[in-house]
């Protein structure tokens, strides 16, 4: 006979012990730019490792200048990517050009990166159409704004290579804040359940605005939520360009050889404000956490370690600054230079066929601007 006070025989609470061993965090290159994990070190020639440093500073750049087209009111929408180089270039720079991204706002260089015409991405900041008219043979999408949707998009995307027999995986990214969202847990189960090739990417940049990350989630990592969908999860060093681009590598690999999805968290720190439209850091965040992270600078790191095997030099980082800034000048030249978009222009691009109410306006407008 059962007794009433039977002990369990089980210990929930258990379960969450030791999840810290499972998902210990990849690192290659140390804040020194020592290599201390050499069986992880990806197999990348030595103008790809200089390709790689080339674009990070490149993007650093575009960032600075990004800020200040902002400030003088000649960009729109801007979310900061400094910090976040690593993360976000090393992890596009594992893909190849049949891969599909789905980004999230703060993700407009991996897209760049991946072929949109940087005038776009600025009228895309405009909120102009031709920023969302992707060329073809560009395998990204816009930069979506809704906290985690691209997650289950990227599901899709994914599903629909496995099915057509494509070796090609779909990338997307969010954040530590985006992985709290439904769809971010929706995203990652369906791609489990389908075994579709998609790489699911978590910048834990720390904060979502000015949430810190220990208020997000009881979960000690976010790679851990992996487990649940019954993928991989791995923790990585996000200030690491050659950790990331190592995990990334791998999860494509395995994504495109039947093995399913991955989901990668990547340990980074945003240095600039949340968006541009007016957050201030120093309200939820220490300057001296900002200088803790800065010491982590991914530029730093493999600016040093490049320097010691002889395949950088400050005159060659001159030479890309110098390209970069002439390069962006182009670029919003090309913004300033394309046509205004009109009301007729809205209308259009939403409709095949007008519903008669519309057809009515689009006459009216078409009229007015042919003034
Ligand atoms: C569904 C949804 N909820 C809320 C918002 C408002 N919002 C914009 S950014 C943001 C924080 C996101 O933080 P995180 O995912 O960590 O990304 P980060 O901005 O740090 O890159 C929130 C809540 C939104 N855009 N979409
Ligand atoms: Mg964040």
């Amino acid at each position: 006979m059962a007794s009433k006070t039977k002990k369990a025989q089980f210990d929930a609470v258990k379960t969450l012990e030791n999840i810290e061993s499972q998902f210990s965090m990849v690192q290659v290159l140390n804040e020194k730019g020592e290599i201390v994990n050499d069986a992880a070190m990806p197999d990348l020639s030595d103008d790809q490792l200089v390709e790689l440093m080339r674009r990070m500073v490149y993007t650093r750049i575009l960032d600075q200048r990004s800020i200040s087209l902002n400030r003088q009111g000649r960009l729109g929408f801007y979310a900061p990517t400094a910090g976040q180089e690593a993360s976000q270039i090393a992890s596009q720079f594992a893909l190849e050009k049949e891969d599909f991204i789905l980004p999230g706002y703060r993700d407009v260089p991996q897209i760049v990166w991946h072929g949109l015409p940087l005038y776009q991405a600025f009228l895309f900041s405009r909120g102009h159409f031709v920023g969302n008219q992707i060329p073809e043979g560009v395998n990204v999408i816009s930069p979506q704004i809704i906290i985690g949707a691209q997650y289950v998009q990227a599901a899709g995307v994914a599903l629909g290579f496995k099915k057509r027999g494509k070796k090609a995986v779909a990338v997307t990214y969010t954040g530590d804040g985006g992985s709290s969202q439904g769809d971010f847990y929706e995203g990652i189960n369906f791609a489990g359940a389908y075994g579709a090739p998609a790489v699911f990417i978590v910048q834990n940049n720390q904060f979502a605005i000015s949430t810190p990350r220990e208020k997000q989630t009881a979960a000690t990592t976010i790679a851990q939520k992996a487990v649940a969908a019954g993928i991989p999860g791995v923790l990585v060093d996000g200030m690491d360009p050659l950790a990331v681009y190592a995990v990334v590598k791998e999860a494509r690999e395995r994504a495109i050889n039947g093995g399913g999805p991955t989901l990668i968290e990547t340990m980074c720190y945003r240095y600039g404000p949340h968006t541009m439209a007016g957050d201030d850091p120093t309200r939820y965040r220490t300057s001296d956490t900002d200088s803790e992270w800065e010491k982590k600078d991914p530029l730093v790191r493999f600016r040093i370690y490049l320097e010691s095997k002889g395949l950088w030099t400050e005159e060659k980082e001159n030479e890309v600054i110098e390209q970069a800034k002439e390069e962006i000048k182009q670029a919003i030249k090309q913004a300033d230079d394309t046509p205004k978009q009109k009301v007729t222009d809205l209308i259009t691009n939403m409709f095949e066929e007008l519903p008669v109410n519309l057809q009515e306006q689009y006459e009216i407008y078409k009229e007015k601007e042919s003034k």
